[in-house]
């Protein structure tokens, strides 16, 4: 052989010993690593997905941020804390209480304010009954007058509880059902006694 060709076999030779030498080396590369490799990639999958999660908890928590914010500085919804009054609108009687008709009467924080014949399913307007002030409730109670009062006292039918919480709600209703009689009463709290329509 010439030199140059030895030198080609020697050049071989290095070669096929090296790749000889790699293979088992990148097998065993492989082998110990490959598994470890693939979890690394879920890994990272996951990690990926976390910090996308994140990212998206702090979108959330920056928006509602901003919701409470505007929340806060919108105007305050609390009742005004001035005076308020109590309108009547009407009286219903479904049932009275005595068998021809009651002689039906209002009280309003115990004073009488109206009085009426009732029957059956009439109905009276108390729109022009004027606005009663009050602070924070006050009771409406119906009573029957009977008579003598020595010998058939008068009946009480029911109490209905008034609340500023009603201010501006609109026509309220509230039932006297005591005695075997129903009346439906309508009324309004009003933050003007001028606001009757
Ligand atoms: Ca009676
Ligand atoms: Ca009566």
């Amino acid at each position: 052989m010439d030199k140059l060709t030895t030198e080609r076999w020697a050049i071989l030779g290095i070669f096929v010993t090296l790749v000889m030498g790699f293979v088992p080396l990148y097998i065993s590369y492989l082998r110990d690593f490959g598994p470890v490799r693939e979890d690394i990639f879920l890994l990272t999958g996951s990690v990926e997905a976390i910090q996308d999660q994140l990212q998206q908890v702090e979108a959330n928590v920056s928006a509602l941020s901003e919701r409470l914010t505007e929340l806060e500085s919108a105007p305050s919804t609390d009742l005004p804390s001035g005076p308020v009054w109590l309108q009547l609108v009407s009286l219903r009687c479904h049932e009275p209480e005595d068998a021809g008709g009651d002689e039906a009467f209002l009280r309003v924080g115990g004073r009488r304010v109206w009085s009426r014949s009732m029957d059956r399913e009439s109905v009276e307007n108390l729109l022009t009954l004027p606005a009663i002030q009050f602070a924070e409730t006050t009771n409406v109670s119906l009573w029957d007058e009977d008579g003598p009062q020595w010998l058939d006292s008068d009946d009480y039918l029911g109490t209905v509880q008034v609340s500023r919480d009603q201010l501006e709600q609109g026509d309220v209703t509230g039932s006297f059902t005591l005695d075997g009689a129903n009346y439906e009463l309508t009324y309004r709290v009003i933050s003007s006694p001028n606001n009757v329509s």
